[in-house]
C-alpha cells in the first residue's frame, strides 16, 4: 500500500478527521488522527501491513517489538503477525500493563523479555510526551530504545525549535519512521480537485 491509499485508507475509516480539534497539548489542529477507530479486524490487518511495510523499507533491525499501553499493544501485536506473513520477519513482541500486578508471574511486561534493541510503535507522535514514557520504561527494564515506528509524523515543534521527532531522534540516537506525515496529508489534499479540499488545504498549510 502506498500512502496515499494509506491516506484514503484513513479518511474512509474515519481515523483522520479534518475540522477542529484541541490536542492533549493543548495545540488547536485542524485534523486529528484516532487510530482507536481501527476496530475491525480487517482495518487492523490492514494498518499492520502499513506499520510493518514502514519497518521492512526502512530495512530496520531489531531484537523486541515493544507496543506502550494501552493503544500500543494491538498494533504490537498485529504487526508483528504482518511482519511474520508478509515480510518473513519473525521478531518477538511486548507489551506493558499499566497496573502493576503482585500475583501470578508478576511484573509488568507481557510477551517477550524487553531485552537488546527495542522497537517501539504507537499512533502519533505530537509533542513526545508519550514516546518519551516509553522510553523510560525501556531503560527500567535494561533495554535499548533503538527505534520507533509511528503511524503519522505531525511534524510539530517540540521542546526545543526543532520538530519532537527530530528531539527524539538527537536525544536518544534513535530513527523515528513514519507510515504517512503532515506533508503527505497536504500533497493528497492538494491532489483533489474539490472544494472542501482545498479548504482544508489552506487550514493545513497555515497550521503547518
Ligand atoms: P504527545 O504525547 O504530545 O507526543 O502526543 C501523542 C498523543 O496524542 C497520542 O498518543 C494520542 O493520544 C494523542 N493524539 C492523537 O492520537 N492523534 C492526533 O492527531 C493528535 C494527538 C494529540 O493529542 O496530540
Amino acid at each position: 500500500m502506498n500512502k496515499h491509499q494509506f491516506i484514503e485508507f484513513v479518511m474512509q475509516t474515519g481515523v483522520l478527521k479534518l475540522g477542529e480539534f484541541t490536542l492533549k497539548s493543548g495545540r488547536i489542529s485542524p485534523y486529528f488522527f484516532n487510530a482507536g477507530l481501527f476496530n475491525t479486524g480487517g482495518q487492523l490487518a490492514t494498518l499492520a501491513k502499513g506499520y510493518a511495510g514502514a519497518i521492512a523499507d526502512a530495512k530496520f533491525d531489531f531484537d523486541v517489538l515493544f507496543g506502550p499501553a494501552y493503544k500500543g499493544i494491538p498494533l504490537a501485536a498485529t504487526t508483528s503477525v504482518s511482519l511474520a506473513q508478509d515480510f518473513n520477519i519473525d521478531k518477538p513482541y511486548a507489551f506493558n500493563r499499566k497496573e502493576a500486578k503482585d500475583h501470578g508471574e508478576g511484573g509488568n511486561i507481557v510477551g517477550h523479555a524487553l531485552e537488546g534493541d527495542v522497537l517501539i510503535i504507537d499512533d502519533v507522535i505530537t509533542a513526545g510526551t508519550a514516546i518519551r514514557e516509553a522510553m523510560d520504561i525501556i531503560k527500567a527494564n535494561g533495554a535499548r530504545p533503538a527505534g520507533v515506528v509511528i503511524a503519522l509524523d505531525r511534524m510539530e515543534k517540540g521542546q526545543s525549535d526543532l520538530s519532537a521527532i527530530q528531539e527524539v531522534e538527537q536525544e536518544f540516537g534513535i530513527p523515528v519512521m513514519s507510515i504517512i506525515t503532515l506533508n503527505d496529508i497536504i500533497d493528497y489534499l492538494a491532489a483533489k480537485n474539490d472544494e472542501q479540499s482545498q479548504q482544508y488545504l489552506d487550514a493545513m498549510k497555515a497550521y503547518r
